[in-house]
């Protein structure tokens, strides 16, 4: 199972890389890779589980996180109407997003930032994801509110791009142009 130390943090190279697409049908190592990321989030949810083992809970990992530079990703989270968003995907891309942008009042983390980064990320409010899933089916998910920051966040991993990047440098909680509050 994945711990802890298998992420890598700030620093390694790989995080800055732009990830290789996957050959598609996926192979059994990569579908064996994008599972087992997947239970680490399932994991780092569960109180027990994440104690025992010592994890930080995440709502999302990419594969470059793990050291290993292919576009891959998991998300597993709880959404604000109490609906589960759970993917796997390989490949996934943007094909179209929303003119209006929104943030985390809270800011945002990073399982690969072993510090606290203030301020806000500005993200799309809503976008249409296209991706391949563990049978090799694509699929378009449209998104709005955390499952969509999430995703953005895990693709900007496989773009060797940190959420503290976006963060406006002079003032980090300025409200960025295009918001709105949803
Ligand atoms: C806050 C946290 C995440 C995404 C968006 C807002 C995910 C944190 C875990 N990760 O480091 C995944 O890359
Ligand atoms: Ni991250």
């Amino acid at each position: 199972m994945i711990t802890m130390d298998d992420i890598v943090r700030e620093g390694h190279p790989v995080l800055r890389q732009v990830a290789k697409e996957v050959t598609l049908p996926p192979s059994e190592e990569d579908k064996a890779t994008l599972k087992s990321m997947m239970e680490f989030l399932i994991n780092s949810q569960d109180d027990e589980i994440a104690q025992k083992y010592n994890l930080r809970p995440g709502i999302g990992l990419a594969a470059p996180q793990l050291g290993i530079s292919k576009r891959m990703i998991a998300i597993y989270l709880l959404d604000d109407n109490d609906k589960w968003h759970q993917y796997a995907w390989f490949n996934p891309k943007i094909v179209s997003h929303s003119v209006e942008v929104t943030y985390l009042e809270t800011g945002e983390g990073c399982l690969s930032v072993d510090r606290e980064v203030p301020g806000y990320v500005p993200r799309y409010a809503r976008i249409k994801v296209k991706a391949f899933d563990l049978n090799n089916k694509e699929v378009t998910v449209k998104l709005r509110g955390l499952p969509a920051i999430a995703v953005q966040h895990e693709i900007d991993h496989l773009n060797g791009v940190m959420f503290y990047d976006r963060i406006n440098e002079e003032d980090p909680y300025k409200i960025p142009e295009g918001v709105v509050l949803d």
